[in-house]
Parts: C-alpha cells; structure tokens; sequence
C-alpha cells in the first residue's frame, strides 16, 4: 500500500499555542495527526521546531517545521515507496536519516512525529485493524489478553502548569480498586466533581479555576495540602482505598543550582537538598496512600535517584530523566535509577523509537506508563498506544477539558470494542505495574 500524499498544516494546541497537524492519504483513506507539547520539558527530548520570528504568535510559529514536511519529509517518504502496513519502523529511519542530527532539531521532532503517527494510522487501516492491535504488533506485545490501563488523573494541579504557589506539578488520582475502565472513569469524574465543591467552600469560588491539564489549582503551597485535599475528596466520593494517588513534581522545574527550591513561585526561596527533598517524599510516602512518584529528582540527579530507588516501596517513574530514549533508559537500568518509563512520543520523536524504549525498559524488569503533554490536542493516539503496548497505566489529565477527555473517551470506546468482539480483555486494576509481563 504506497503512500499519495503527505500535507502538513499549523494548528493550535490546548493552550493556543501553534502545532504541527499531517493529513496522510493512501488509497486506505486520509489519516490525521496532531503533535502535542510540554511545558516542564527536559533537557534531553527531542527538538521541537518553533519559528522564532517573534512577529508571530510570540515566536511560536511552526511553519518552518511544515514546510519541512511538505517539501522534505513528505516527498522522500512518498518516493521511498514504503509500506507504512510493513514498514512503519523503516519510515521512521528514513525521516532520522533525512534530518540527520542526534535530536532531530533540523526537521524537527514534531514535523517527524506528526508523519510517523499518520503512518501508524494508515498502516493499521492497510491491516483491516484497529490502531490498537496494529502497535501491539508493532511492539511484539503479548494479545492473548488485552489490558485496560487505570488511569492516573491529575486533578490538582502546580508547578509550570498554574499560577497558584504550589511547587509540585501534578496530583493524579488513580481508581485501582475498580472493576473496568468505564468506571474507573466514573469514580474519577465521581471525585474530581466532590473535589471541585471542596476547593470552592474552602478558597471560594475563585480557585476553582483550572491548571493547563484541567485539574484545579487553588492557592496551595505544601503538598500536604494538596493530598489532604485529596484524601477528603476521594473519601466524600465513596471511594475510600479504591482511589489512589501518583504524584509528579516535575522537580527539574524547580531545580536550581544551589538546590530544589519549593518556593520557585513565590519569590520566597525554599530550597532543599536532595537528602531533605527525598525525606520529605518518603513523609507523604508513609502518610498517604500513594503508589506512584514521578521525577522527584531533577534531569542529572542520578545518585539522588539511584539512592531513593534503593528503598522505595512505591514505582519510581522517570519522565525528563529518562526521556524517551533508550539510551537513557539503559544508562538508567545500570544505574538502578528508577522502576519504570514515562512514555512521551514527543520526547523522542517517533512511535517506533518509542515503542523501543519501552520495550527496553519492559525488559529489565520496570513498568511504562504512557503520558500526554501540558500542551495537547485532540488526538487520542496515546488511547490506543497505551492499550497496544499493554503498560497498565497512563496519563491524560483530569477527566476534564476536550483534549484530556478525547483519550479517556476513546479507551471507553476499546473497552466496548472488545467486549462486543468478546475479545478477552481484563481492567488493570491494582497490578498495573505489572500489566505488561
Ligand atoms: C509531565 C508532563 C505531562 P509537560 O511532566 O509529565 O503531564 O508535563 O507536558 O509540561 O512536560
Ligand atoms: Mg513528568
């Protein structure tokens, strides 16, 4: 099945921000994709291409990265005449060969992604499958049984994200008590309403405001109060030990040469080592029922992650750490520096390069979890990479905001899909780390 045409197009993303958009057309149909965005990005993703002509959208513009689509990437992909059904890995080469640096900053990384998720949907069109099943065969994933993930849903919401003094980036709460994805939904929406008539008796109506990923950013400062709020909330809802709690503090943003500083926002430093950062981690780790903690160290801070992994009762995930790389992650294996993978497709900037980090990772033993950007759309290709790769878990946000709720709705969706098929398929539940092995 060859490829007719590749264009691309400037779009925005969730927070107004230009994005790159790629309409795909084989003789399958037209396939779309939209490149999402962070804001606490790491030092070692891949390059986003950005204008930087500040007479437009504030030096934001990716018109240059379509371009390179359209007159680079797009016409070699097409002459090459693969087979995005067979070949989805070899576009991928072809289009790192073509930019030809070590983070893809020519072409860039989101003119390079937007074509490889197009081809991911063409080539599962070209199968008759679902997207689905076409990337767990593109990660060799066990289908015997097809695995729900539970989904971690940021609620609260600080650091780069909102504009209250809360250090912490995100607070997600994580249903693993339920018995299917739908209503792991529900308990999270259930949670997220009773957290909304909380924050509102207790800050006013004001604070009910949301943060970049939909959850709400009232002004807090302390974690603690942040999980309190939560604690309350879940507890109000009914859910009682059925929900529980991922923290990411996204702890590059706030690291500084000197130290982390808590008070990054406030203009009151309070900066902690990482020895104090880490006891007040393992405080919240007693005091809380939380089983997931993301980044508690910034991008280099390896020793601080390899001693608190030595001890941590809890799946240590490294997200800027780690970046979607596989060299990182095995550098990161070698160093026991953490037990599981975030996965951005946009940290590295294609699906298969993506989908061998995770299998990496999945081969020392760790969990993946699948995560959205600050900065999103409304494709939900992370709904069905999630469920591909059988990771037992991701990350879109509160169940809130079109472009959050896009892939908690398409996971619903699959969920049917296979029960209507009367394809086994199981909700992760309280082993999600372990979905995948
Ligand atoms: C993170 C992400 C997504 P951003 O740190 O995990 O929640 O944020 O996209 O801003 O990097
Ligand atoms: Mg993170």
């Amino acid at each position: 099945m060859a490829i007719q045409s590749i264009r691309a197009s400037q779009r925005l993303d969730s927070r107004g921000k230009p994005t790159v958009q790629v309409d795909l057309k084989s003789s399958h149909g037209t396939f779309r994709a939209l490149v999402p965005s962070g804001a606490s990005k790491g030092d070692y993703e891949a390059v986003e291409l950005r204008d930087g002509d500040p007479s437009a959208f504030q030096g934001n513009g990716v018109t240059k990265a379509c371009d390179n689509v359209n007159r680079i990437l797009g016409p070699k992909v097409i002459e090459s005449g693969l087979d995005p059904a067979r070949d989805l890995k070899k576009i991928d080469e072809l289009m790192i060969r073509l930019d030809g640096s070590a983070d893809k900053s020519k072409l860039g990384a989101n003119a390079i992604l937007a074509i490889s998720m197009a081809a991911a949907r063409a080539g599962a069109a070209a199968q008759a499958v679902e997207l689905y099943e076409f990337l767990a065969g593109e990660g060799a994933s066990p289908v015997n049984e097809y695995v729900m993930p539970v989904p971690f849903m940021n609620v609260l919401n600080g650091g780069d994200h909102s504009g209250n003094p809360m250090a912490f980036q995100e607070f997600m709460i994580a249903p693993t008590g339920a018995a299917s994805f739908a209503e792991a939904v529900q308990w999270n929406a259930e949670t997220y309403a009773t957290l909304k008539g909380i924050v509102q008796d207790k800050y006013g109506m004001a604070a009910t405001g949301l943060g970049d990923e939909g959850g709400f950013a009232p002004p807090i400062g302390h974690p603690e109060e942040a999980l309190d709020l939560l604690v309350a909330a879940i507890a109000k809802a009914g859910h009682e030990g059925k929900i529980k709690i991922g923290i990411d503090p996204a702890s590059q943003s706030f690291f500084q040469k000197d130290g982390y500083n808590l008070g990054f926002k406030t203009g009151k430093p309070n900066i902690l080592d990482a020895a104090e950062l880490g006891e007040l981690y393992r405080q919240l780790l007693d005091k809380y029922p939380i089983v997931l903690l993301e980044d508690p160290f910034g991008q280099d801070d390896w020793d601080a992650f390899s001693k608190f992994n030595e001890s941590c009762g809890v799946e240590l995930v490294g997200d800027d750490l780690l970046a979607t790389n596989i060299n990182r992650v095995k550098e990161a294996v070698q160093k026991h520096a953490c037990n599981s993978m975030l996965l951005k497709v946009n940290q590295i900037g294609t699906v298969t390069e993506a989908i061998a980090a995770a299998q990496e990772a999945y081969s020392a033993g760790w969990s993946v979890f699948v995560s959205h950007r600050s900065g999103e759309t409304t494709d939900d290709f992370i709904a069905d990479l999630t469920v591909g790769l059988r990771t037992g878990h991701l990350k879109s946000g509160a169940p809130a905001r079109g472009e959050r709720v896009a892939k908690y709705n398409r996971l619903m969706d699959i969920e049917d899909d296979l029960q209507l098929r009367k394809v086994s398929v199981r909700y992760a539940g309280a082993s999600f780390r372990s979905a995948h092995h």
